[in-house]
C-alpha cells in the first residue's frame, strides 16, 4: 500500500510521475469542493507535497489530522505556518543547497543586467534604433562596486564569491555574524549605506515583511540599486515603485514579487528595473534535485528514517 499524500499544486509531470511512482497522490489543486476534499482525505492523508505559494496553515492541517510529514519543494517554507506544524508534531521538509549556484547565478544576472542594462540594450538593437538612432547609452559598471548581501546564508555566500569574481567589493549584514572575510554591517540601514548595490537574499516570511521600505531605500539613495531574489514580501512594493518612478534610486533588478505571478503593471512602465519572473531555481537540473530531494524525504519518513533535510 503506497502512504497517502495530498500535493497542493500542479506541477511539470515528470515531478509528478516521480510522486505517483511511491506515493497514492490526491491533487488538491483539482478538487471541485476543498471541504469534501479534505473530508474525504483525512483519515489517511500522512503526507503532504507543497509547492511555493500554496498556503499550508493550521485550518488544513487540522482538516488532515493523520498528516506526519509537509515536503515542500523549494527552500523557502515562508508560505508553511511553522509554529502550526511543530505544536502538531508535523514535520517540515524543504530542498536547500542544491538551488545555491543557480539562485545565484541569476543574484549575479540582474546585479549586471541592471547596472549595464543589457536588456533594454538589446532591445535598442531589435528595434532597429542602433541604425537609425546610433549606440545604446552608456551604463554603469559592475566592478569596484559595493555589494551588500542581506542575509548571508548559503545562497548568499554563493552570491559573494561571484560577486567577488566579478570584482565587486562584498559586505552583509546577518541576525548572526559568519566566520566570512566580509566586513559585517549591524543593520539593513548601516548595509544599504555602505553599499552601491542591496541584493536581498533574507528568507521571507512575517519576521522580514517590508523589511526593506523608506529608510533602507533612503539609505541606499539616487545611485544606490536594489536586487532581490528572495521573496516579495520583504521588500515594501509600493514605496519601491515610487522610488523607482520618482529615481529616489538607480535601479532595481527582481525575480520576486508581493502577489506572484501578479506584478503591478506600472513596473513595466519603468526603465530603471529589470524584472525577471521567479526564475531563481528554473533549470531543468536544478529543478530535478529539487524534485528528488522533496521524494526523498517523504520516501524516507515512510520508510521509517530520518528525513534528509529538515527545518520543523
Ligand atoms: C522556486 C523558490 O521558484 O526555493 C524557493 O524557495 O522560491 C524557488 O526555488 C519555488 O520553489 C517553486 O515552487
Amino acid at each position: 500500500m503506497k502512504p497517502d499524500v495530498v500535493v497542493t499544486s500542479k506541477n511539470p509531470p515528470w515531478l509528478q510521475e516521480a510522486l505517483d511512482s511511491e506515493f497514492a497522490c490526491h491533487r488538491l489543486y483539482e478538487a471541485k469542493d476543498r471541504a469534501t476534499f479534505l473530508k474525504e482525505r483525512a483519515p489517511t492523508a500522512r503526507g503532504l507535497a507543497s509547492f511555493a505559494g500554496a498556503r499550508v496553515d493550521a485550518v488544513l492541517m487540522d482538516a488532515l489530522p493523520k498528516l506526519e510529514i509537509i515536503s515542500n519543494f523549494g527552500v523557502g517554507v515562508d508560505s508553511i505556518d511553522l509554529d502550526a506544524a511543530r505544536a502538531r508534531g508535523i514535520i517540515v521538509t524543504n530542498t536547500p543547497d542544491v538551488l545555491n549556484d543557480c539562485v545565484a547565478d541569476t543574484a549575479m544576472a540582474l546585479v549586471v543586467n541592471t547596472l549595464r542594462k543589457f536588456p533594454r540594450a538589446e532591445a535598442h538593437l531589435r528595434a532597429g534604433n542602433w541604425v537609425a538612432k546610433g549606440p545604446y547609452p552608456l551604463a554603469t559598471s559592475v566592478g569596484g562596486k559595493t555589494l551588500g548581501i542581506l542575509g548571508l546564508g548559503r545562497i548568499g555566500a554563493a552570491i559573494g564569491r561571484r560577486a567577488e569574481a566579478f570584482g565587486m567589493h562584498v559586505r552583509y549584514h546577518n541576525r548572526n555574524k559568519k566566520n566570512l572575510p566580509y566586513p559585517y554591517d549591524p543593520d539593513p540601514i548601516t548595509l544599504a549605506k555602505n553599499s552601491d548595490v542591496l541584493v536581498i537574499v533574507t528568507p521571507g516570511g512575517p519576521e522580514t515583511a517590508r523589511l526593506v521600505g523608506a529608510a533602507v531605500l533612503d539609505a541606499l539613495g539616487p545611485d544606490g540599486y536594489v536586487v532581490n531574489i528572495a521573496r516579495g514580501s520583504i521588500i515594501d512594493e509600493p514605496v519601491l515603485l515610487k522610488y523607482l518612478q520618482e529615481k529616489k534610486i538607480a535601479g532595481a533588478g527582481l525575480d520576486v514579487y508581493a502577489d506572484e505571478p501578479r506584478v503591478p503593471p506600472a513596473f513595466f512602465e519603468l526603465d530603471n528595473a529589470v524584472l525577471f519572473p521567479h526564475v531563481g531555481s528554473a533549470t531543468i537540473e536544478t529543478r530535478t534535485a529539487m524534485g528528488n530531494l522533496q521524494v526523498e524525504n517523504l520516501r524516507l519518513h515512510f520508510a521509517g528514517k530520518p528525513v534528509k533535510t529538515r527545518v520543523v
